[in-house]
Order: C-alpha cells, then sequence, then structure tokens
C-alpha cells in the first residue's frame, strides 16, 4: 500500500487515478478538504476497494502515526499543500502551517513508524516530498534554467514555505536516514486544476465571456507540464530514485503568460466558437502580483539521464486535451465556482 497526502486536489487526484489504472496496489487518501480538495475528482474510484480516504489534517502527527502503524504503508508520497501564491500573499500563515509544520508532522510520523520496520520493509520505505521549482526564485532572460544545484531565492510567501519544507526534509535524511525522495516541478496543467490559476482560469472565463486578467506585461515565462507527465515523472522517482536525491520535473515548454493566454484563447475559438467575436478581445491587463517572479525555466537532465523520464506530451497536445476536459466538464466548473462541490462532498462522503 501506498499513503498520500493532498489526494483531493489537482495533481493528488490526478496521481490517485492514474495510479490505480496501472496498479494493482491499494492507496490511502490523507486529505483535510480545504477549498481546493473535492472529492469529486475521484468519484470513479470511490467505491474501487483499493482505495480509502482519510479526513485529516497533514499536522496530526498521532492520526497519521497510527495510520502507518496499521496499514504499514511502503511509501508516503506527500502533495499536501497550500498551493497558490496570490493567496499566500493575502494571508502567509496557512501556508506556513501546513506547508511547514505539516511536513514537519509528517515526517515525524514518517521516522517513527520506519524507525520500527524491520529487513526488507525498512530497506523499501520511502518519503517522496512534491515540490516546486519556485523555491530556486526568478531567473535573468539568458540564464540557464534551475538545475538541482541551484540556491535556493524563494520570493513568495508560498515559495518560502515550500523550500523551508524541502529543508526539513533534506535534514530528515541527512540526519536520522530517513529514506526521502524529493521532487520539484514547474508549474502543471490538466484536468481537475482549480480555476484560480492561470489556465483553468482562463478558460473559465473566456467561456462565460468575462475579462481574462493579466498580470503586469504579460510576459512573465512559465515552463508548462501535462500533469499526466508529473504524475509519471513521480512514479518512476519512487521505483528508482536514490533515497537522499532530488530531482528536478519540467516540460521544456517556456513561454510568457500572454502567450499561453492568446493560444487558450484561440483553441476555444476552434473548439467552441463564441457569436460576440474571438476570446482575445476579453484580455484585459491588471496590476502585477507584488514581487512577481519574472521566469521560471527548468533543467531536467538529471531525471532524464538517470531515470529515463521525459514529457509525453508537448504543450500543444497538452492544452488541447485539457481545453477539451473543460469544455465536457462545465458543470464541475459550475459547481466549484458556487462552492457547490462542498455539498456533493456533504451528501457522498460526509454523511455516511
Ligand atoms: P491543490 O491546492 O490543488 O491541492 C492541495 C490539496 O491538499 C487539497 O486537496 C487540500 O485539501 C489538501 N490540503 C491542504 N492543506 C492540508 C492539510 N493541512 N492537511 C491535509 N490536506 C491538506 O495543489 P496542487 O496544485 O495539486 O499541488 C500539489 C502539490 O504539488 C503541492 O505540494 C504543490 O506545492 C506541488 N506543486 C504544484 C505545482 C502546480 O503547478 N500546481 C507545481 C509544482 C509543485
Ligand atoms: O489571473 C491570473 N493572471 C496572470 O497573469 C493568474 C491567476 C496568474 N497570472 C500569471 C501569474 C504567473 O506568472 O500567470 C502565471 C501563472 O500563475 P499561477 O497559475 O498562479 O501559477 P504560479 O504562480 O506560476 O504557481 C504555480 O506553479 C508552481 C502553482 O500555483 C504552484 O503551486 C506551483 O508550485
Amino acid at each position: 500500500m501506498i499513503f498520500v497526502t493532498g489526494g483531493a486536489g489537482f495533481i493528488g487526484a490526478n496521481f490517485i487515478l492514474d495510479w490505480l489504472a496501472g496498479s494493482d496496489e491499494p492507496v490511502l487518501n490523507i486529505d483535510r478538504l480545504t477549498y481546493a480538495g473535492n472529492l469529486e475528482n475521484l468519484a470513479s474510484v470511490e467505491r474501487d476497494p483499493r482505495y480509502r480516504f482519510e479526513k485529516l489534517d497533514v499536522c496530526e502527527r498521532d492520526a497519521v502515526l497510527a495510520l502507518m502503524r496499521e496499514l504499514r504503508p511502503r511509501a508516503l508520497i506527500h502533495f499536501a499543500a497550500e498551493s497558490h501564491v496570490d493567496r499566500s500573499i493575502l494571508g502567509p500563515g496557512e501556508f506556513v502551517r501546513t506547508n511547514v509544520d505539516g511536513t514537519f508532522s509528517l515526517l515525524e510520523a514518517a521516522r517513527a513508524y520506519w524507525s520500527g520496520l524491520e529487513g526488507a520493509e525498512r530497506q523499501a520505505f520511502r518519503f517522496l516530498h512534491v515540490s516546486t521549482d519556485e523555491v530556486y526564485g526568478s531567473l535573468e532572460p539568458d540564464e540557464p534554467g534551475f538545475s538541482e544545484t541551484t540556491p535556493y531565492r524563494p520570493n513568495s510567501p508560498y515559495s518560502a514555505s515550500k523550500a523551508a519544507s524541502d529543508h526539513l526534509v533534506r535534514a530528515w535524511h541527512h540526519t536520522y536516514g530517513l529514506p526521502t525522495l524529493t521532487t520539484n516541478c514547474s508549474n502543471n496543467y490538466g484536468p481537475c486544476q482549480f480555476p484560480e490559476k492561470l489556465i483553468p482560469l482562463i478558460i473559465a472565463n473566456a467561456l462565460a465571456g468575462r475579462p481574462l486578467p493579466i498580470y503586469g506585461d504579460g510576459l512573465n515565462v512559465r515552463d508548462w507540464l501535462y500533469v499526466g507527465d508529473h504524475c509519471a515523472a513521480i512514479r518512476r522517482v519512487l521505483e528508482a530514485g536514490r533515497p537522499g536525491e532530488v530531482y528536478n520535473v519540467g516540460g521544456n515548454n517556456e513561454m510568457p503568460n500572454i502567450e499561453v493566454v492568446r493560444t487558450v484563447c484561440r483553441l476555444l475559438d476552434t473548439m467552441r466558437p463564441d457569436p460576440a467575436g474571438p476570446r482575445e478581445r476579453l484580455i484585459g491587463y491588471v496590476a502585477d502580483r507584488p514581487g512577481h517572479d519574472r521566469r521560471y525555466a527548468i533543467d531536467a537532465r538529471k531525471i532524464a539521464g538517470e531515470l529515463g523520464w521525459r514529457p509525453a506530451e508537448t504543450f500543444e497536445t497538452g492544452i488541447g486535451k485539457t481545453v477539451r476536459w473543460y469544455l465536457d466538464h462545465q458543470d464541475w466548473v459550475a459547481r466549484v465556482q458556487s462552492g457547490a462541490y462542498r455539498e456533493w462532498i456533504a451528501r457522498n462522503y460526509e454523511a455516511r
């Protein structure tokens, strides 16, 4: 069995669905169900005997440890986090609590559990920490992409809290020998992403005829990776990554935000034409994000060379699938935006 934290969120849910599609090994999903946790993402596996859900905060160390001792997982994959940079600027406290204290609690639970293991079970155990390229700060236009040895220079409360969690994971390996793995990944996009992040927000607004807000001059650059490719990278690192190591994961798809938004508009115009005219008319420049990092890019040679992982999707194929998914799941977006997904959770889960 494996444990996944934050499995009701965007990447965690995609990871669980992909995992159960390709393996018989059961999964326990530990998630507190914040605003970003949506069990509807996992409705297709809800009754699968290989899947189990525990509504639990990652800060609840004793409860997590009790579950570990009961179910004896061979790995814990830690996705749970507060993940949105704009929210971290408005309210950093929850980011420190979940991302720093939460990771500390999980490391302590895992250390206590792992210390009690013996032989092959102890050898096999892994704590895989899912992190971000934002810990490395911002690149100048001509600088090479972030590698695993790039110094940490986090600039937002979100990235600082993730950087702190990465350091805790490193220390727990170095000091206590806990078999940890860390992945630092670039911007993900794909099905089930909460429509506060750039790509799903733009798709939702464009379909509703609402303005498409571009922060600053729209020339900030991100490296976009399809979520399924990120999930494949995590599975590969779990199976073959060396304990204590860090692996950077990226899509080799650097693009200025304005180009991403124009691409989405053009795709929507082709797939679902708007009688009022091309969606680019909705683009509007708004005040910049404070401390907005200019450019992220990943040098993914280590994971490619050591573990043979490469993205399967190009931006063109990935964004096509993504726009299609949102067109086909406008009811999902509507329930998220209205808050109705929480009623769904109450009806289908909490009522039982
Ligand atoms: P998300 O915000 O969509 O989901 C986060 C999940 O964690 C939610 O289900 C939420 O309910 C849960 N959660 C939050 N606080 C919790 C707590 N205290 N206890 C238990 N569960 C809690 O996030 P995401 O975009 O899926 O990101 C997942 C992970 O991947 C994060 O660690 C993030 O830093 C990292 N990451 C994300 C991206 C990206 O582009 N989205 C890129 C690189 C790395
Ligand atoms: O309305 C918007 N307008 C806009 O111009 C939003 C929401 C964003 N932006 C810009 C800001 C960024 O330059 O688009 C870019 C992408 O923004 P987000 O989707 O908020 O992502 P980002 O801040 O880059 O962080 C994401 O990638 C790394 C995730 O939210 C993190 O969890 C992950 O670690």
